[in-house]
């Protein structure tokens, strides 16, 4: 792709379990095919591959046993499965929307007590998102009852919590609190977020992590 011609913007939104990350996500989608916009929706863990049927038994079955290092790598190897596939489609002018991406693989792994570094180590060279939304749920009281996946548990999502605030200074991190939120009113300040984005042409090389 020649660097002065206008590509996709990779927008990621973030966020704990039950914060309305999939709400959102497919609220964006929808906006943008209404104003005529090329995009693609891209939820993390895709566990519709061979890796994410990996991941997917691990998340639903406590009993499956994996390192807490080989479960990271998984969840990993799911992004780096679709990376090319990202890349290309950027390139060619499609927008992409994810659901979860870098920052929940190092957040959900760091909280485990495993060194931050070395989590962030094998997303190294994945499409770096132009924008990232984080969908700060404050008090997890606030939102209607965890499922019973591996992590769905009030304890562990708070020190997830604790890991995804590290990235709070991060460049092109917005975070938009959701408690006491309708649905509208996070989709109207996720709008005004993508809007500047999606409204000029973006030309600068996709960035990488
Ligand atoms: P979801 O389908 O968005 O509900 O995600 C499934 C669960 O997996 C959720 O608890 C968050 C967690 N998760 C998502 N991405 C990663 C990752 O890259 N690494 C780890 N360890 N957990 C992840
Ligand atoms: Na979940
Ligand atoms: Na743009």
């Amino acid at each position: 792709m020649k660097s002065n011609m206008a590509r996709g913007n990779l927008i990621l939104i973030e966020g704990l379990d039950r914060s309305g990350k999939t709400t959102q996500t497919t609220r964006l989608v929808e906006t943008l095919q209404r104003k005529g916009k090329e995009v693609e929706l891209i939820k993390f863990p895709d566990r519709t591959t061979p890796i994410g049927r990996l991941i997917n038994a691990y998340l639903v079955d406590k009993s499956f046993q994996l390192s807490d290092q080989s479960a990271h790598l998984l969840f990993s190897a799911n992004r780096w499965e679709l990376a090319e596939q990202i890349k290309q489609k950027l390139e060619n002018g499609t927008n992409i929307i994810l659901d979860r991406y870098v920052y929940s693989g190092i957040a959900y792994t760091a909280a485990k007590g495993l060194d931050f570094q070395w989590c962030k180590n094998c997303d190294i060279g994945l499409p770096k998102p132009d924008l990232i939304i984080f969908l700060n749920l404050i008090n997890n009281e606030t939102r209607s009852g965890f499922g019973d996946e591996r992590y769905e548990i009030k304890s562990f999502q708070e020190k997830v919590k604790t890991q995804f605030e590290l990235f709070f200074n991060e460049q092109n991190w917005h975070t938009i609190v959701v408690d006491h939120q309708t649905i509208e009113q996070v989709e109207d300040k996720v709008w005004k977020l993508v809007f500047p984005l999606v409204d000029h042409e973006t030309t600068t090389p996709i960035d990488l992590f």
